[in-house]
């Protein structure tokens, strides 16, 4: 606020577009915590959960009594967002603290992408080290590894990685589950490969002899593709990339909740007696969905529906773990997700036919990919049974701040490498301040300002729909301008009645832009 303010004419701060705001001052203002206080950081990274997916955000037809019960206990925010609306971005908005549009190369990333993170930066793991935390990344990764895009050797040490950007341990997927090579790393090397049977993975041809799902559809056991995917078949799945070898670290899709789940529980075990941050990214809700048998049939919804059922398993194994060590009462658990949900992301498993009336984009419009709300309002559950009252908070947030906020969980100064981006918004977070951010910025191809009350979505000139994924991506070639607290929502552009709020918000989107966009990585 303190810096826009000179902008802006007297009455337009007065007016709704700042609703509720605080200075900057208050929501900066710093959290007594004692250093035996601090707290173990646990963040439960779903992907593609969307805003209407947990019992707890309203859904009817699948039941998540794990997480409800940390929504329950903890703090439910309905104001939450990522920092995109796919995973690479928001993952990098999240780590790094600096908003994923200011930096080339940022999009969704092949699963043998370089890494994406230049480990010379701050990064959110590397905070939480300075703060004398043992740090943890286990799950979905798709922040790319190693030097070079498309030169790893899978068979051997593949650095840079999460190492190298601040995480003590990992166990994780290079890229997703639809993306080769289909193996676990731990510590950056392939868990149970047999170097007798060495994995080459190509993104560009595929390897002599070896099938394909576009060739081969009679080896497509388990799910087939409904657009793209036809790549390599692991598993009785084809996937996007070409993967060789390494038949005995392959993972099977059934099994990949129980084994990453697990390795999660195992870091909470080690590390019990000392403060820890565990990064703990979930492969459910993502593509292929193949959930474990215990799972399939517990809702009527299908694959889809079924993984969200063991999502909320995994959240239940976290807390059960937490529990057994002691130390559920002073850990900060997080749930959130890297973006909003999306039915058919490019399989056949019975999501479309079996939807019945559940809506996993809540009352919003769009979706994954989309600028439109869904694409990056998603749950955002803040549980701490020692400093958190049980309440819903409105309080505008963004995944954004997680470095700068966690930093000060941990009690350090303001790092000065930690980006502007990323603010301070602990006692938001906590449920101590009931407004939260004064505007925050999405990405989704066109970029979007997001106050308390309006949302603008810069003009577009992509496709307004993709038909394949059934989205409104919420391309326009007209400025949008919509009143969020409406029940009309973003349905009603409202620009053209308010040409002074659409220039507010250019002018925010103009000063952002100015401080960097489009950057080498
Ligand atoms: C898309 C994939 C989709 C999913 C997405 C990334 C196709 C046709 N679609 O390109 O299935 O993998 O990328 O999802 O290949 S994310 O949640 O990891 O960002
Ligand atoms: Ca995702």
């Amino acid at each position: 606020m303190k810096k826009i303010i000179p902008l802006l004419s007297a009455s337009i701060v007065a007016s709704p577009i700042f609703a509720g705001s605080i200075t900057e001052k208050e929501s900066e203002k710093s959290i007594d915590l004692k250093t035996e206080t601090k707290p173990n950081i646990v963040l439960i990274y779903a992907d593609d959960i969307g805003y209407g997916d947990l019992s707890s955000y309203g859904a009817k037809r699948v039941e998540t009594p794990n997480t409800d019960s940390l929504a329950a206990n903890g703090i439910r925010f309905t104001n939450a967002h990522s920092a995109a609306a796919t995973s690479t971005p928001s993952r990098y908005g999240l780590i790094t603290g600096e908003y994923p549009w200011r930096r080339k190369g940022t999009g969704v990333a092949a699963g043998d992408a370089a890494l994406i993170i230049n480990p010379e930066r701050i990064t959110l793991p590397k905070v939480l080290q300075e703060a004398g935390y043992t740090t943890g990344a286990v799950g979905k990764w798709h922040l790319g590894m190693g030097n070079e895009t498309g030169k790893q050797d899978w068979n051997g040490h593949v650095t840079p990685g999460p190492s190298e950007i601040g995480f003590d341990y990992s166990y994780i997927m290079a890229a997703t589950g639809d993306r080769v090579p289909c193996v676990f790393m731990e510590n950056q090397r392939v868990v149970n490969l047999d170097l007798n049977d060495p994995i080459s993975v190509s993104y560009k041809e595929n390897f002599e002899g070896e099938p394909t799902g576009k060739d081969n559809p009679e080896l497509l056991t388990k799910l087939r593709p409904s657009h793209g995917h036809d790549q390599s078949i692991v598993n009785g799945i084809s996937r996007i990339g070409y993967m060789k070898g390494g038949k005995s670290a392959l993972w099977e899709d059934e099994n990949i909740a129980d084994s990453i789940t697990v390795h999660a529980v195992r870091f909470i075990e080690k590390n019990s007696d000392k403060p820890f941050f565990l990064y703990f990214g979930t492969n459910d809700i993502h593509v292929p969905r193949y959930p474990h048998e215990r799972f399939r049939g517990a809702t009527e919804m299908g694959h889809r529906g079924d993984a969200i059922v063991q999502f909320d398993w995994s959240v239940g194994e976290i807390v059960k773990a937490l529990k057994k060590a002691g130390i559920f009462e002073n850990t900060l658990i997080i749930v959130t997700s890297d973006n909003g949900p999306v039915v058919d992301d490019g399989y056949q498993d019975g999501a479309v036919e079996k939807l019945m009336d559940h809506k996993p984009w809540g009352p919003f419009r769009g979706g994954k990919y989309s600028t439109f709300e869904a694409g990056t309002r998603v749950p955002f559950i803040v549980h701490w049974p020692e400093r958190v009252e049980s309440k819903v908070s409105h309080a505008l947030v963004s995944q954004i701040d997680m470095t700068a906020t966690m930093a000060a969980l941990a009690g350090l100064e303001r790092l000065p490498e930690i980006p502007e981006d990323s603010q301070n918004q602990l006692s938001a977070w906590l449920g101590m301040e009931p407004a939260g951010r004064d505007y925050v910025i999405g990405s989704a191809g066109s970029l979007t300002v997001l106050t308390r009350v309006w949302k603008y979505i810069e003009p577009n000139n992509g496709r307004t729909y993709n038909p394949l994924t059934n989205t409104e991506l919420g391309n326009n070639p007209d400025d949008q301008l919509y009143n969020m607290t409406t029940d009309r929502g973003e349905y009603d552009n409202t620009a053209e009645e308010n040409p002074e709020i659409v220039e507010i918000m250019k002018h925010i989107l103009e000063r952002e832009k100015e401080k960097g966009i489009g950057l080498d990585l």
